[in-house]
């Protein structure tokens, strides 16, 4: 359900608090938010890219932007270029600017995990912060550098930041990846809430305490500023759609999509209500730090980058907490087509490996629908090393949460999420018979639906399947093959309708390198592995129902 922003109740101070000098009795006033911006002026109002404006350059720069590219894969030249301080436009819904938050709100620790940044950029970060931060909620900023080589991220950046005393840096001994980073910093946050955000981002105008307000009115819930786009190109600063949430689709890759219009209508929604979020983008969001803990804070396990935002993610809400993005805060982030910085290990392997992580943690029966979209090379498990999950399944346990098909029912009902790719009876189109299992061997029967010999499921794991027996490939001529299923095994896999070839409705077994199709033998008595020819019948079986491609 959509709670909708909140309108708490004004408590003006009625004077006779400030004349009993007792214990001050703390009742919590409000007041609008605070749109405080010390970059307003003055200002250098032509500076190259200031207010957010894209900067050009001329086309003799052209080879320099280019030379400097692949060191932030964005435009770092111009970067350079334009203030450290710039402006960017108030991107707010204009009723934001009226909302109401708490006197007392909670402190934050601001932390900034960064590997290789560029300059500017940080610099830019962390000036937005400062600048645009009420003071009294800025308990201060934690730069987590994550082994960075760049010799300007050392004496330089201590250097630069010794200006600030709310700015602590923290050095890595060794490359952590962002998710241990991320606990180191928090290992040392003294605020009572912690704000996670990357290291090339712009704080807008008033982008701090609707997110605190937010932890302040439920300590378990989960604020994300709207992500906005800084143009990697020309580093203008743009806006996105409204009712814009993070989802994820199988196998389980985040995407951004818009809530759907009739949930908009439903709920009598405003552009500036939070907006309830399945995943979160990862980078940026305000956590209660007690909170946080309690969570179990990331699985530590997690390597460099990747993944960490569906773990916290699906074990915020199963634990009892709520994602929202926040319409009036904003935050700018420059999206990079690559990670400009090196993964110790293979780049590909590294988000897998964390994935899958995830996925036996927190996916319950529907993991399945993870490997089973594309990733079934992931369950030999000699060939990736996952690593321990001991600790994370004991959490989830202490923690009670609740269960991933929970988690689809009541956060993410639009998401389409069967068990089964197909079910129901396999016909054999040749021999107009079905596939029956009757004490523990295969047959052909007439078909009926009410018999549940003849009901079986076409897997994720692409297993066709009754209870716990697979169909197995049996080249020999000596009856029907039936095997215990087991998802590490390939043999037990058979492709079907796994494209629009003139062999989709074959079962095509994945164990042979050359095409082998199972084939009923035309007296309905005997069951073979064949080479797949597209027009015998013979080789062609339809599900009842099929619920996925
Ligand atoms: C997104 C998130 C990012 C993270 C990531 C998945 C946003 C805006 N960004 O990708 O926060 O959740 O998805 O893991 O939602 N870093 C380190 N050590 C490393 C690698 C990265 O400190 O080994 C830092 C990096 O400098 C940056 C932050 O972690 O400040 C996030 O990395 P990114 O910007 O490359 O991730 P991004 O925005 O592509
Ligand atoms: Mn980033």
């Amino acid at each position: 359900m959509q709670r909708r922003s909140p309108k708490p109740i004004i408590k003006l101070q009625t004077g006779e608090d400030s004349k009993d000098n007792s214990v001050p009795a703390r009742k919590p006033g409000v007041h609008k938010v605070l749109s405080l911006d010390v970059t307003l002026n003055p200002r250098d109002a032509n500076a190259v890219g200031q207010f957010g404006q894209a900067a050009l350059f001329a086309s003799n720069e052209d080879a320099e932007v280019r030379k400097r590219w692949d060191e932030g894969h964005f435009n770092v030249y111009l970067s350079d270029k334009i203030p450290v301080d710039r402006a960017i436009p108030d991107t707010r819904p204009e009723m934001c600017a009226q909302n109401l938050v708490h006197d007392d709100l909670p402190s934050t620790s601001v932390i900034f995990c960064f590997v290789d940044e560029v300059w500017s950029t940080l610099l830019r970060s962390v000036h937005s912060v400062l600048n645009r931060s009420p003071p009294h909620l800025l308990k201060e900023i934690i730069l987590v550098d994550d082994f960075s080589t760049k010799d300007y991220l050392k004496e330089p950046l201590d250097k630069y930041m010794s200006q600030f005393p709310k700015v602590k840096i923290i050095r890595l001994k060794e490359r952590q990846g962002l998710i241990r980073a991320r606990l180191a910093g928090a290992a040392v946050a003294k605020g009572e809430v912690l704000t996670f955000l990357d290291s090339h981002i712009e704080c807008n105008v008033g982008w701090l305490e609707p997110l605190l307000e937010r932890v302040y009115l439920d300590r378990k819930k989960v604020p994300c500023p709207v992500i906005e786009v800084i143009s990697d190109k020309d580093m203008s600063y743009m806006l996105v759609d409204n009712f814009q949430r993070g989802v994820f689709k199988w196998p389980l890759v985040f995407g951004w999509s818009a809530l759907p219009e009739e949930y908009i209508k439903k709920h009598n929604m405003t552009v500036a209500d939070p907006i309830r979020c399945p995943v979160m983008a990862g980078g940026l969001f305000s956590i209660d730090k007690k909170y946080f803990y309690e969570l179990g804070a990331y699985d530590p396990g997690l390597d460099v980058w990747g993944g960490e935002n569906m773990e916290i993610s699906f074990k915020i809400w199963m634990c009892g907490g709520e994602i929202e993005i926040i319409p009036c805060s904003r935050v700018g982030h420059i999206f990079r087509g690559q990670n400009p910085y090196k993964f110790p290990k293979d780049r590909q392997k590294t988000v897998e490996r964390n994935l899958v992580r995830v996925a036996e943690v927190w996916l319950d029966e529907y993991k399945d629908l993870f490997y089973g979209h594309g990733y079934h090379h992931l369950l030999d498990r000699k060939a990736i090393d996952i690593g321990n999950l001991t600790e994370q399944i004991e959490l989830r346990k202490r923690l009670k949460c609740k269960s991933f098909k929970w988690y689809l029912e009541n956060v993410y009902p639009d998401m389409d999420a069967p068990l089964a790719k197909a079910e129901g009876l396999v016909f054999n189109r040749g021999l107009r018979k079905c596939l029956a299992l009757q004490s523990g061997s295969l047959s052909f029967e007439i078909c009926d639906l009410s018999k549940q010999s003849q009901h079986f499921n076409y897997t994720w794991m692409r297993h066709i399947r009754q209870e716990d027996l697979c169909v197995a490939p049996q080249s020999k001529d000596s009856g029907f093959g039936l095997q215990p299923c087991d998802n590490t095994k390939p043999e037990l896999r058979w492709f079907h309708k796994s494209s629009n070839s003139a062999l989709a409705e074959h079962l095509i077994t994945e164990f042979v390198s050359h095409h082998m199709c199972l084939e009923a033998g035309a007296l309905g008595d005997t069951l073979h592995l064949n080479p797949c020819v597209p027009r015998n019948i013979f080789q062609k079986w339809q599900f009842t129902h099929y619920h996925a491609q």
